[in-house]
């Protein structure tokens, strides 16, 4: 059924080389029916567009497109067409009379089911320490790389019992991003997400199969995913005083080869506040969520508490221990020099588990400014999110007031934005960081917080219009996820889509998407086409720094395609 069109194909075959325009950009999946349903037009002659239905050319839908104003971001003037009207199942495309039409895309009830399916799969296929045979896998298939039965103690993370050079398991994980590295940090509010995913929409993911290694053993498959990670993440924490690791990790990043290839020495580094603090709160928030299902492992809950309690009290004595890169390890550093977040959210999820006055004032301690996103160094966010859900478990149900009024305030900030974007983006343009894809999906996820303690439509809607952006809504025309949609990313950096022979990449993937900072120019030979922030993205394998994957950032693409599914009604 799907026509490609010339333009839109070209555009496609010249990413990463040159930026060809997109043409008229729209979601490439879809959209739910009763969900707002814009399309970002290229400002033209013409003031009308149409929907047409896909297969026979018929016009569906006709309106007129919103005044042109140049989006800084893009440098692009642009205008907007508002087609929400239509809410017929089918298969359609936008066009403006003089332009190329829009790809493909669905109105369907199941919009993003199958995204969201990808999107975990995508932890499954990233899974250490564990063969994929072809009934999980399909083509994806590989066998064990990183058992990490056999991991050093770096002198960094030495400890009296554990001296440097000192043998211990940890194994399990998913790797982390394009690379082959295990992060607390990074893991803590990737793991926290996708419980927070499960814990609000519990009867979506109760039915959504994932086809997992343990699918069938009684306990949804989001939650058996999530716990492959926990089980390696309890595995970070130093036994004798309670304190984590910062990460597991080689000396130096592995070449792009398949995990049973990368066999360098792995070593646990230096433990951290950061650490410690992460998980705490996601072992308190796996203790709460996981509670239903300790009958599939007795004890399990309180195990993670107590886990979590333990790393608090290491963190309250070790205030101030940063992450400092030892001479001889040059993976990534996750360095975060404010811990003040950390302790707010590590404190909530405690608050919520115990009931303790100790937890609940570092919990509630007054934030300085409004926090608009989460971010795996800004994860206060993530207390608010969880304070507010758990009002009725609260010793004071009333303080969930305050992560309400936070919520609100930053959800309020990026409506305004929203409102005011000529491409109807939460992003500001400084919001183009290494990673951006993951920020505007972020930013969704608190828009859908608002709508979930408010109901007022916007918020939802602007959260659609961030989903919109990264599955093709966007001035490259493409989806930023590996695929899904008519014009997917193809060479994401990672490891495994590079090295496994397939010339699809692995599916599923978000990649990180535009970023100015262009931090790989000296590892890419070919050039950037645009240093404008939403243009400064290179669909090839060696850019690192806008077009790698990782588990933060995929973690928001579930958790809101799961929303849209639940909530667009
Ligand atoms: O927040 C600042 C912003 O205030 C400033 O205006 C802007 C200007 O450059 O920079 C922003 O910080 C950037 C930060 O990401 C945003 O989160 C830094 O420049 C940028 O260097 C930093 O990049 C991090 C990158 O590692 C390099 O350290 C990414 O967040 C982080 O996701 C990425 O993580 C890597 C791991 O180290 C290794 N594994 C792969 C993973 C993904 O690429
Ligand atoms: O593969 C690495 C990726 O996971 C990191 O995000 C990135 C930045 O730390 O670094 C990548 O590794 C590159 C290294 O930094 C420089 N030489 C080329 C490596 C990629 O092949």
């Amino acid at each position: 059924m799907y026509r490609p069109t010339l333009l839109a194909g070209a555009a496609f075959l010249a990413a990463g080389a040159a930026h060809a325009a997109a043409g008229i950009e729209v979601n490439q999946l879809g959209f739910l029916p009763a969900a707002q349903k814009l399309a970002v037009v290229p400002a033209g002659a013409n003031d009308r567009f149409k929907v047409v239905d896909a297969a026979s050319g018929k016009a569906v839908f006709e309106g007129t497109l919103g005044p042109a104003a140049t989006w800084d971001a893009s440098g692009e003037a642009v205008r907007i067409a508002d087609f929400s009207g239509l809410r017929t199942a089918g298969a359609y495309r936008v066009a403006v009379s003089g332009q190329p039409d829009s790809p493909v895309f669905t109105i369907g009830a199941d919009a993003y089911r199958a995204l969201d399916v990808g999107a975990i799969r995508a932890y499954t296929l990233q899974r250490a320490s564990i063969a994929l045979d072809a009934r999980i896998a399909g083509p994806y298939a590989r066998p064990l790389g990183h058992p990490d039965d056999k991991v050093l103690v770096h002198e960094s993370a030495a400890s009296g019992t554990r001296p440097a050079g000192t043998v211990i398991k940890s194994p399990k994980g998913w790797y982390d991003a394009g690379d082959y590295n295990k992060y607390i940090v990074n893991s803590g509010i990737s793991t926290y997400t996708l419980l927070a995913a499960y814990e609000h929409f519990p009867a979506w993911f109760d039915k959504l199969a994932l086809n997992v290694p343990e699918t069938g053993n009684g306990v949804p498959d989001i939650l058996n995913e999530v716990l492959w990670n926990l089980d390696w993440m309890a595995t970070m924490q130093d036994p004798e005083d309670g304190g984590v690791y910062h990460k597991l990790t080689n000396k130096s990043f592995d070449g792009m080869v398949m995990p049973d290839r990368a066999t360098a020495p792995r070593y646990v580094v230096q433990k951290t506040t950061a650490a410690a603090l992460d998980f705490a709160a996601v072992m308190a928030t796996a203790s709460r969520v996981l509670a239903p299902f300790d009958t599939k492992a007795p004890g399990r809950s309180q195990r993670y508490l107590a886990a979590s309690e333990r790393a608090w009290r290491w963190a309250v004595n070790n205030p101030a221990a940063l992450y400092r890169q030892p001479a001889d390890i040059r993976t990534g550093t996750y360095g975060d020099e404010k811990v003040d977040d950390e302790f707010s959210w590590a404190a909530s999820e405690l608050y919520i588990a115990t009931g303790k006055d100790e937890y609940r004032t570092r919990a509630l301690a007054a934030a300085p400014g409004v926090q608009t996103e989460p971010g795996w160094a800004d994860v206060r966010p993530l207390g608010w999110i969880s304070l507010a859900q758990q009002r009725a478990r609260l010793k004071k149900p009333d303080d969930a007031d305050e992560a309400r009024r936070q919520i609100l305030a930053a959800a309020d900030k990026l409506l305004a934005r929203w409102q005011a974007s000529p491409a109807r983006l939460s992003l500001a343009k400084s919001d183009f960081v290494w990673g951006s894809n993951a920020v505007v999906l972020n930013q969704a996820m608190m828009l859908v917080q608002a709508y979930r303690l408010t109901h007022k439509a916007d918020y939802l809607n602007a959260a659609q219009s961030a989903l919109d952006y990264t599955l093709g809504r966007n001035p490259l025309g493409m989806s930023y996820v590996t695929g899904f949609g008519a014009h997917p990313a193809m060479h994401p950096h990672h490891r495994p889509s590079e090295a496994d022979g397939i010339a699809a990449p692995v599916p599923g993937w978000l990649v990180g998407g535009p970023n100015p900072g262009q931090q790989d120019a000296k590892d890419c030979r070919v050039a950037y086409a645009s240093k404008l922030p939403a243009l400064s993205y290179l669909d090839i394998a060696c850019s690192y720094a806008s077009n790698e994957v990782a588990i933060n950032w995929n973690a928001p693409l579930v958790y809101v395609a799961a929303a849209l599914q639940s909530l667009e009604r």
